[in-house]
């Protein structure tokens, strides 16, 4: 009987595990499987401080093997009395100076990275302004949402936060309610988002990583912020830069909501405005909002972050939001009918940005004529232009 138990244990054990030990390795998920250069430095600490803490684990072991077995009284007879070592300064100095040097060996790459890691002083301009020339994302977190703004060129987005590969990109973070924390676990390490001061730092995806994971990695709130905390999750899409200039761009060019084509999606437009709009914007502008900005919400992977996109899981959430995220703060702000939210929702599936419409060598001019003006402003009248062309064509 007892026989069995143990067996079922161990197989209980081994059994759970496997299942989360199997969690571990994905590429877009895992902090042991490193996408960037940020991830890479602070996987080879955790490999350094693990084989420093397995040499301490094997001497002492050693010592201790060699102290229980070597002067047994069976062996050496009752009244054997072992040497007395307690005095010993040789010793005393060795057992106090290895622990000492095992730190040292252990502070200076760590103490180095930390700071490495923590110079985000190209974010910034000489007069304290954000530099246009470099990716400079800030992050707001709202119980249980994410809010990406890209604040030199003017565009905001929310749930999937797109970002450049193979170059460092700054982040600037802000809790809006309450305190979150911002983890991509497989570019770096996790950092909090405060609710009274900005805490910056940056991450590095690398090409290859990301062609690995289909451009996706995920990215998950680590702070226990309110009931559905473990659902904050969101995505990260790694487009090469020309590819992430040109969302950059196709974003700008939404300066009035997309039009809906189908005549349901029209009505739900009108539905929108009544109902929703007050919380959600439609076009790439205005951070802090109540709701997730929804401009480009068609092309997004999930719904409110962890969903799977599809127009079903869209009406269950506009029915019934309390019970796919406890506490979220869109519960019981409208009233709606079946239909209207089928209507609604064949709306918000048309959110669609359109790739390629934007104006990429605007943006990029903007860039480089850095410091003076709004950069992205310049070529607004072109962009409506081309707007209307593409509507034409549908
Ligand atoms: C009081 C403000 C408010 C109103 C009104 C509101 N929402 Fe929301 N909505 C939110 C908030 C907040 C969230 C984020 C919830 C979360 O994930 O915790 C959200 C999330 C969403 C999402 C998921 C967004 C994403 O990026 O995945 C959709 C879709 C949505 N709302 C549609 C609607 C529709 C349709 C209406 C009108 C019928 C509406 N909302 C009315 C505040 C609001
Ligand atoms: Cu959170």
């Amino acid at each position: 009987m007892k026989n069995h138990w143990m067996k079922a244990k161990w197989i209980g054990l081994l059994t759970v595990l496997m299942v989360f030990l199997s969690g571990c390795g994905k590429n877009h998920l895992s902090t042991l499987r490193p996408a960037g250069e940020v991830g890479r430095e602070q996987f080879y600490l955790m490999i350094l401080s693990i084989i420093i803490m397995l040499f301490v684990v094997v001497v002492v072991t050693i010592l201790f093997a060699i102290a229980v077995t070597r002067n047994r009284r069976s062996k050496k007879g009752e009244n054997f009395q072992p040497k007395d070592v307690a005095t010993n300064h040789t010793l005393e100095v060795i057992w106090t100076s290895i622990p000492i040097v095992l730190l040292i060996i252990l502070a200076v790459p760590t103490v180095y990275l930390v700071f490495k890691q923590a110079d985000t002083s190209a974010s910034v301009t000489d007069d304290g302004e954000v530099n246009p020339e470099e990716t400079v994302i800030n992050v707001r977190a709202y119980q249980y949402w994410w809010e990406f703004e890209y604040p030199s060129e003017g565009v905001v987005t929310s749930q999937d936060l797109v970002v450049p590969t193979d170059s460092r990109v700054y982040f600037n973070l802000l809790g809006a309610d309450v305190k979150h924390s911002f983890w991509v676990p497989a570019a770096g390490g996790k950092m909090d988002t405060n609710i009274d001061g900005i805490n910056s730092f940056y991450l590095i995806f690398d090409e290859d990583a990301a062609a690995e994971t289909d451009r996706l990695f995920y990215g998950k709130c680590a702070e226990l912020c309110g009931p559905s905390h473990a659902l904050m999750d969101f995505k990260v899409t790694a487009l090469s830069e020309a590819d992430y200039d040109q969302w950059l761009a196709d974003m700008q060019a939404i300066e009035e909501p997309v039009q809906p084509s189908s005549e349901d999606a029209q009505a739900g437009q009108e539905i929108f405005n009544n109902s929703c709009m007050g919380c959600h914007a439609t076009t790439a502008t205005g951070a802090g909002a109540m709701g997730p900005n929804l401009t480009n919400f068609a092309d997004r992977e999930l719904i409110a972050g962890y969903l799977e996109h599809n127009e079903e899981n869209l009406q269950e959430w506009i029915r019934d939001p309390e019970s796919l995220k406890p506490g979220n703060k869109m519960t019981g702000t409208y009233d709606l009918s079946d239909e209207e939210i089928e209507l609604v929702s064949a709306y918000l599936m048309e959110l669609s940005v359109e790739e390629g419409s934007g104006d990429v060598e605007a943006l990029q001019e903007s860039r480089e004529a850095s410091g003076d003006g709004e950069p992205g402003e310049g070529s607004a009248d072109e962009e409506t232009q081309d707007d209307e062309d593409e509507e034409e064509g549908n």
